[in-house]
């Protein structure tokens, strides 16, 4: 029998809860503050204002319109829209990258012993990634391994020339139309000075060459940095394997010191974990009147420590202002990426800490204690130390926790994929391939990316999935769409009986899997890329990623990051799929150019589509036609009508 969440349950009831209190006292949220900008700027949302240089701001007019359509310096809505496009490409490229630096570097300190409080936890990874790599193994320890390894990995980002190593993981075909287009990445830093150089005022306005370049820095992330972040945080601190924990607001206890992570980089989050673990924080926690100290986590830090230690997740993008609210918080831990400047204002109704961890990001309104790798013990036990005394200005006639969380599983990497289809002795992903020959599944689709204010909390995600499911689709999740899943309990394997189609069922029933999996964060994105390599390599279902019955899905994306991801999976010839349009379509060459030209170009395109069901729908059609042209069965059972 089939459900949909959209028919159960518009909304989170914890968000809501939260949002009634945020408005009683008086708090503004990120709902508030869009609702008083009214209407946003349509000329940016058209790609049509161009702010490059200081000749402008030069704000164009439609084709019609009495504005004139070219720039001061003589630049076309084309040449404006792709400027802007490939800029928002370098940018997530840059986020994305810049966190796989900070990871390597820290393998590098660990290696040579510089970082006392980590340890390798994944050799089986460092010495399949050294095999990778051209590092030689014979007669040499795990840290030697990991010295040369962390070196290999630290040389893709300043890399002048060449190809990325990581590029050499695509189908061969993907690779030769890479290269004929001139778009595989020579290093990761270079590809985005590059964008940053060619859409300078004067320098490059064609704008199929600027989204070329674009897509160059962001083939450069998804093949390149986020492959760094991810694989080198499985060797750091071990490839995940499916784990039980709870997500949603509910995780947070009223009697416990609530520590809560959030951010992108795992480092400080995974220092933080034992941390809160130390016999002397504890006593003092006991001492100040808590039972414990509890760790939980927000956006893609909470994914990375969820899928390692199952650690609890308060919550998604959305939720951190509202985890706030709940008055509980006593320490909340930022690092980077995706944390509101809003977050500060909340806190200050509150006893709460904001403590802000990078050297990179200083925020005002919080309390900087920069975090040191060279010292993580240290560094993690002064900051959950704060948190401890500060539970005991938490004034507890204030908190208010909502008491709802879910269970999911989480934790699905390719490696634990191919494990759980096999066995550790002929694991592969045959029976995967089989179940989608045999027309049980119809295909797979990574549905990822950030919530927004500008769509219902969560429903986009919950309704493209639940309807990908309803047609037997393996949906494959990260970032804050995994979470917005996760809180209705689609990330379990009981998930499969009341919303998957039957074909679907009978896999996730003999696998023991959640017809939705989850597999990580942001940057484990491409984590999906070597899941469709696998598919590739087993044979059957396509010699590249653009036959495979595959596609992508944000349906509430807002980030940089996001559009960057969406470049790569486009470029790796994937149909993406948006919930809200690109700012472009104030250029119809562009405009047509990524939804449509593309795709004879790489095999891949973007869609846009704000209704999440027919979002679905289109990638269901989509699917079939991938479908048929592989000449697969047809599918084994009828989808299930909606409500039957
Ligand atoms: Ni991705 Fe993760 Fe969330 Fe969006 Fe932000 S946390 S990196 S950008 S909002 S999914």
């Amino acid at each position: 029998m089939s459900d949909t969440v959209q028919q159960r349950d518009r909304t989170d009831p914890a968000s809501v809860e939260m949002r009634e209190r945020a408005k009683t006292e008086g708090i503004a949220t990120i709902w508030d503050r869009y609702a008083a900008l009214g209407s946003q700027c349509r000329v940016g949302e058209l790609g049509i204002c161009c702010t490059i240089c200081h000749l402008g701001p030069c704000n164009l007019g439609l084709p019609g319109s009495k504005r004139p359509q070219i720039g001061v310096c003589g630049a076309n809505i084309d040449t404006v829209a792709a400027r802007r496009l490939a800029r928002d490409m370098a940018a997530g490229s840059a986020a994305h990258s810049d966190h796989g630096r900070s990871v390597a570097q820290l393998l590098l300190m660990t290696a040579r012993g510089q970082a006392p409080g980590y340890s390798i936890k994944g050799e089986g990874k460092l010495r399949a990634l050294a095999v990778e790599l051209g590092v030689a193994l014979v007669g040499r320890s795990a840290a030697e391994i990991a010295e040369e390894v962390a070196q290999v990995c630290l040389a893709q980002f300043g890399q002048q020339d060449g190809e990325l190593a990581f590029v050499h993981r695509a189908p061969a075909k993907q690779q030769e139309i890479w290269r004929k287009l001139g778009v595989v990445p020579r290093g990761v830093d270079r590809e985005i000075v590059d964008v940053m150089h060619r859409t300078n005022m004067g320098v490059d306005t064609d704008y199929q060459s600027l989204i070329m370049g674009g897509i160059r820095s962001a083939l450069a992330d998804g093949w390149g940095g986020s492959m760094v972040a991810t694989d080198l945080q499985d060797v750091l601190f071990g490839t995940p394997t499916p784990v039980r924990a709870q997500v949603n607001l509910g995780v947070l206890r009223a009697d416990q010191v609530n520590v809560l992570v959030h951010g992108h980089e795992p480092m400080l989050a995974e220092a933080i974990v034992d941390a809160a673990a130390d016999p002397a924080l504890l006593e003092r926690a006991k001492e100040l009147g808590a039972s414990g100290i509890n760790v939980a986590g927000i956006c893609c830090t909470a994914n990375e420590v969820l899928m390692r230690r199952g650690v609890p997740i308060a919550g998604n993008f959305l939720q951190q202002e509202l985890a706030m609210i709940t008055g509980a918080v006593d320490a909340f831990l930022v690092d980077v990426q995706c944390i509101m400047p809003g977050l500060v204002e909340a806190a200050s109704c509150f006893h709460s800490e904001i403590i802000a961890t990078s050297e990179k990001a200083r925020i005002p309104g919080t309390r900087h204690m920069p975090f040191h790798e060279d010292r993580a013990a240290a560094s993690a036990r002064e900051i959950v130390g704060r948190a401890v005394e500060n539970f005991a200005r938490r004034d507890r006639s204030r908190v208010v926790i909502p008491d709802h969380k879910m269970d999911v599983v989480a934790g699905f990497t390719t490696e634990s994929i191919t494990y759980m289809l096999g066995g550790t002795f002929r694991g592969g992903w045959r029976p995967l391939n089989d179940a989608i020959i045999s027309g049980r599944i119809r295909g797979v689709v990574g549905v990822v990316g950030c919530d927004s204010p500008k769509h219902i909390q969560d429903q986009c995600h919950l309704d493209l999935v639940t309807e990908l499911l309803r047609h037997d689709v393996l949906v494959v999740q990260t970032g804050c769409s995994a979470i917005a899943c996760g809180k209705v309990g689609l990330l379990q394997p009981e998930a499969a009986f009341k919303y998957a189609g039957k074909g679907l069922q009978e896999i996730c029933e003999t696998v023991g899997i959640p017809p939705a999996l989850h597999a990580g964060s942001c940057v484990d994105n491409s984590r999906i890329l070597t899941a469709c390599i696998e598919m590739v390599k087993e044979g059957g279902i396509g010699r590249d990623f653009s036959e495979l019955p595959v596609a992508a899905a944000a349906p509430g994306w807002w980030s940089e990051k996001a559009i960057t991801i969406g470049f790569y999976a486009v470029a790796s010839g994937i149909l993406t799929v948006l919930g809200s349009s690109l700012n472009i379509l104030g250029s119809d060459a562009v405009t047509r150019f990524v939804t449509g030209e593309i795709e004879g170009v790489t095999g891949g395109r973007f869609a846009f589509e704000s209704d999440p069901v027919k979002g679905a729908r289109l990638i269901v059609a989509h699917l079939n036609k991938k479908r048929e042209a592989l000449k697969l069965r047809p599918m084994m059972y009828e989808v299930v009508p909606v409500g039957a």
